[in-house]
């Protein structure tokens, strides 16, 4: 049996994929990956040798840039296989590992539908799970409401943030292999009317805290929000025609961009360093740009370690620069 190694997004998309290589592919090593950390941790992988571990290495629902594309067509092209797509990452396509596709014959194209057709083409995937991986597609593509409006998707979605990734993913590897169709039993019913409920309160305040915005060319309602983000672009997407896009922000992590009309938001994230869909984008919020947020905040301030934090390596290396010359000096 051949030792697999996977990458994955840590959406229900990227989960799809951990779900089909734990149960097709038995013995896989799985690690979760998002946009702003891929590339370190792929190159890492690269540089420390790890591949050498592995028959093949997935890097699914997730893309890389060039840098390190470029070390990968040079240290490991046979190994690596990537499946991705987000059109930002088309360019990626003139490797021969790299597979980005935006829509095929099923519509538009998802990490986990990506992998099972790998899976097919090689041979070791008939159609077991095709109910799963059918709802994971028209979840993350939103077809589950523009194209079939059907909520069997999202109440997996739902479930899948409700019960959080481990315990959804062991869900999952004990339910599908006897039960491929997901059914939901009177008590996944009721926490999923309670997030319902959550989720309509959270949009009401999140609708009265728009601000409307002229960026560039374009009218964003803008809001501050950290919780059920795509629902919540969607519906405010609805409640207000009168913007081009929404853009959802998340100090902590980035900004999230949903269209309200036609534009190409995937060309608007990657002008703030982003990237993603047309329909659908995103781009971070840097250290240094929290930093600026901090210096508007507070003016005099200093910053302290945290005692629970073990140090970062950047600290341990600092630490090391501090204290060697000392201890030669005592030596002497
Ligand atoms: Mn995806």
């Amino acid at each position: 049996m051949e030792k697999v190694k996977l990458f994955t997004h840590t959406d229900l998309d990227g989960i799809g994929c951990a779900v089909l290589a734990k149960l097709v592919l038995k013995d896989a090593d799985i690690e979760y990956a998002v946009p702003g950390n891929i590339d370190r941790k792929v190159r890492w992988f690269i540089e420390e040798e790890q591949f050498e571990h592995f028959d093949r290495v997935f890097i699914t629902d997730l893309s890389v840039n060039e840098e390190t594309a470029q070390i990968i067509q040079a240290h490991c092209r046979d190994k690596i296989i990537l499946l991705d797509h987000h059109k930002t990452a088309l360019d990626l396509n003139q490797y021969p590992w790299a597979k980005v596709v935006v829509e095929s014959e099923v519509g538009l194209e998802c990490g986990t539908h990506l992998f099972k057709e790998y899976l097919k083409d090689v041979g070791v995937y008939t159609d077991q799970f095709d109910d799963f991986v059918e709802n994971v597609r028209r979840y993350d593509t939103w077809e589950w409401y523009y194209r079939f409006n059907d909520p069997r998707s999202k109440k997996i979605d739902d479930l899948f943030r409700i019960y959080g990734r481990e315990r959804f993913m062991a869900y999952l590897l004990d339910t599908l292999p006897h039960n491929p169709v997901i059914t939901f039993s009177e008590q996944d019913e009721l926490l999923l009317t309670m997030k319902e409920e959550q989720f309509k309160r959270y949009l009401h305040r999140k609708n009265r805290d728009l601000l409307l915005y002229r960026i560039g060319d374009y009218t964003a309602g803008v809001v501050f929000a950290e919780q059920h983000i795509s629902e919540l672009g969607n519906e405010l997407a609805v409640k207000h025609p009168e913007c081009d896009f929404i853009a959802l922000i998340n100090v902590a992590t980035g900004v999230s961009y949903r269209t309200v009309k036609d534009v190409d938001l995937a060309k608007i994230a990657q002008s703030y360093g982003g990237g993603g869909h047309a329909k659908a984008s995103g781009s971070r919020i840097t250290s240094s740009q929290r930093k600026q947020i901090l210096d508007i905040l507070f003016e005099q301030k200093e910053k302290v370690e945290a005692q629970d934090k073990k140090p970062s390596i950047l600290q341990k290396i600092q630490w090391f620069t501090i204290f060697q010359p000392k201890q030669n000096r005592t030596k002497k």
